[in-house]
């Protein structure tokens, strides 16, 4: 029986990553932080402007996406290697690639996992270990809009309008399409978005006073 350790996996992305992974028969391992869990959300995301944003909301996003990533990569990698198998899926984001007013800290944040992700598999040559990176774009059915957005459901459901989002289910299905590839397989990156999502023009400001 293949055996899958899925962090976060008490809500959104990681919980239904859980539901199909156990439905496809693996025995999994779910970890979660203690946290109050909008408190472990907020840790995630960015929500402000970068000149609004509390230093502390910063440092939260940093241990969590940064230093929380890394350390449990550290954790297990040895272990990983020492069996020569085995596959690391990375969450990212398209925040990650594509610069957008508020993602500052989040975004580059998001920037490392798929560094990071690339780089290990730069490190992991020759061995069997795997490591893919899913960036997804815009998703409902988790709280991370309502967080992102303080709370104000009005603006969480003018966000949503007329939109249909990515869902954590089809990021699951990702994970399982991931971990179902033959051996000699490595997918390094897979980015999603919904189809009613798609890069807009670079932001240009009129009638900025001149210094
Ligand atoms: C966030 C993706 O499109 O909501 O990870 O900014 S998007």
């Amino acid at each position: 029986m293949k055996t899958a350790f899925v962090t976060g996996a008490s809500s959104g992305f990681g919980r239904a990553i859980c539901c199909t992974l156990i439905g496809k028969g693996y025995r999994v391992i779910g970890g979660a932080r203690r946290m109050d869990k909008l408190k472990a959300l907020e840790a995630e995301l960015g929500v402000d402007r970068a000149q609004a944003s509390s230093a502390e909301n910063w440092q939260r996003m940093i241990d969590t996406n940064i230093t929380g990533l890394a350390m449990v990569t550290h954790k297990i990698l040895p272990q990983m290697v020492e069996a020569d198998s085995g596959m690391i899926i990375n969450i990212g984001s398209i925040a990650g690639t594509y610069p957008y007013p508020g993602g500052n800290v989040y975004g580059a944040s998001k920037a490392f996992v798929r560094q990071f992700s690339l780089n290990l598999r730069a490190d992991l040559a020759g061995t069997r270990v795997r490591v893919s990176n899913i960036e997804p774009g815009l998703c409902s059915g988790t709280d991370f809009s309502v967080v992102r957005l303080n709370g104000d459901l009005d603006a969480v459901q003018a966000l949503y309008r007329d939109v249909e989002a990515i869902l954590p289910e089809d990021i699951a299905a990702t994970v399982a399409w991931i971990a179902e590839q033959p051996a000699h397989v490595n997918i390094n990156t897979v980015e999603i978005m919904p189809v009613a999502q798609s890069s807009a023009a670079l932001n240009v400001v009129r009638n900025l006073p001149r210094a």
